[in-house]
């Protein structure tokens, strides 16, 4: 049975010194690595998600949006993060990228549930940035869609505007169904 790791909006804006920093971004990388070194080494799928704004999106401050202006498409602040292992079987999954409509997760006008059907993908896997965002709402999305869904406990981080976002945003995803899980446990869990 195939599995699929979703690695959420690991982008250097989201990062130390990006124009949306989420505080220890960074640190979700290590673990993540070591994430896609195992589902890499036992032919399991790799999806990463990137954010991909327009250069006036509807999320900007600019606009009215919560957001600074961050991952605009084609930009620095959009690629992934440097230390981000990129292995040549993942694939690209970009959203958000209509002027006028956010969308916080990665099955929102992607295909992502169409290619992880296809693919016959009964688990997925999710990790990345942020927490209380992009994360929960791929989370959530994936639990809808039907899909055994882990959240990677140990590499994620959250943007917390409040200062118990996260903390909230892992309970409601425990709440509806999300199994939280670390690295020491996914060789068994990949089958
Ligand atoms: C995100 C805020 C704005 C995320 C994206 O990836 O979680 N957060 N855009
Ligand atoms: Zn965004």
């Amino acid at each position: 049975m195939k599995n699929a790791l979703i690695v959420v909006d690991v982008q250097r804006d989201f990062c130390k010194g990006g124009a949306l920093e989420v505080p220890e971004g960074d640190k979700v990388v290590e673990p993540l690595n070591k994430y896609i070194e195992v589902f890499e080494a036992t032919k399991n799928i790799i999806v990463f998600t990137r954010d991909w704004h327009p250069s006036d999106h509807i999320s900007f401050k600019e606009r009215g949006g919560p957001w600074p202006p961050h991952c605009i498409k084609n930009t620095l602040g959009a690629e992934f993060h440097p230390k981000l292992n990129f292995p040549s079987i993942a694939i690209v999954v970009s959203k958000a990228n209509e002027r006028d409509k956010e969308a916080y997760s990665g099955f929102e006008n992607t295909g992502l549930q169409e290619l992880l059907k296809e693919l016959k993908i009964e688990k997925v896997f999710v990790g990345g940035l942020a927490t209380d965002y992009c994360v929960k709402n791929t989370v959530l999305d994936a639990l809808k869609l039907n899909f055994k869904t882990y959240l990677l406990v140990d590499a994620i981080r959250g943007v917390n505007v409040n200062p118990k976002d996260s903390e909230f945003a892992i309970d409601e995803m425990k709440k509806k169904g999300a199994i939280p899980t670390v690295f020491e446990e996914i060789r068994k869990l990949l089958g």
